[in-house]
């Protein structure tokens, strides 16, 4: 998979996507990350890539000219290229969305900056508007790390073992179950007997159950979209039950 990122801060991407997994998933050619500075493609002496806004008010907007010849040298070799630009106005970026990203050739992530780029940006030369969140950065850099770091992870020999990108948070729609390793007791807190009782089924039981818990009291709106068995809802109905009785009890 290729992912040319537009910028006018490239160095920005230089150690986050060349440390660890991507790194490693960048020698293995399993990706390919070309940083291509929106500065490049100016063509006065000054290099003006922003201007004031028309109709006044505070901050720069990015100007379409740049913009559109960056994305035009990059189309011009594959230009079935996706251009998706990274705006807090864009859909909500989702381990749904990562999956289905995953699945394309080449995409082109536009970083803005300012207060954002010039509209005939998106009406002519945008494919998909993402937002990694409901706030304001000073730039779509980080968001586009956060994109290309969790579209790379689905990507087939990414990861160590694939498999564990199947029970990753959110694979189902369920936080993931709690985690331990080594020593068994920490100051007192000793991890939970079913996960040295070497009996598997028992285990995933013991790690569903739990998922649904954490789900059910951190994220409920989660468990809206989550698959659940009529047995999965007995529990959560039980749990959540005796989670009242108990702030009840306590006043709370
Ligand atoms: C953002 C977000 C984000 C807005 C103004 C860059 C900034 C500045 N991008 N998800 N949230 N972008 O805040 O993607 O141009």
């Amino acid at each position: 998979m290729r992912f040319d990122i537009l910028t006018l801060f490239p160095d920005m991407f230089s150690s986050p996507l060349r440390e660890s997994i991507l790194g490693k998933a960048v020698e293995k050619g399993l990706i390919q990350i070309r940083t291509i500075n929106i500065r490049d493609f100016t063509l006065d002496k000054h290099q003006v890539v922003d201007d004031t806004p028309y109709g006044g008010g505070q901050g720069m907007v990015m100007k379409v000219e740049p913009i559109a010849r960056a994305i035009e040298s990059v189309k011009s070799q594959n230009p079935s290229a996706r251009v998706v630009y990274l705006t807090p106005q864009g859909r909500p970026f989702s381990q749904d969305l990562a999956r289905s990203l995953s699945t394309e050739p080449h995409l082109i992530l536009l970083c803005g900056r300012y207060e954002g780029v010039d509209e005939r940006v998106r009406q002519l030369l945008i494919d998909e508007e993402i937002s990694i969140g409901d706030y304001v950065l000073t730039g779509g850099e980080l968001a586009a790390m956060v994109l290309v770091d969790a579209v790379s992870r689905l990507i087939p020999g990414v990861l160590g073992c694939d498999r564990s990108a199947e029970e990753d948070s959110f694979f189902n729609f369920l936080l993931e179950y709690p985690q331990y390793t080594r020593p068994f007791n920490f100051k007192g807190s000793c991890v939970p007997e079913v996960l040295l009782s070497g009996n598997h089924s028992a285990i995933s039981f013991w790690r569903k159950r739990e998922a649904l818990r954490r789900t059910a009291l951190r994220r409920p709106d989660l468990l809206a979209k989550a698959n659940l068995s009529e047995e999965d809802k007995k529990f959560l109905e039980e749990m959540l039950g005796q989670n009242r009785r108990e702030k009840a009890r306590n006043g709370v």
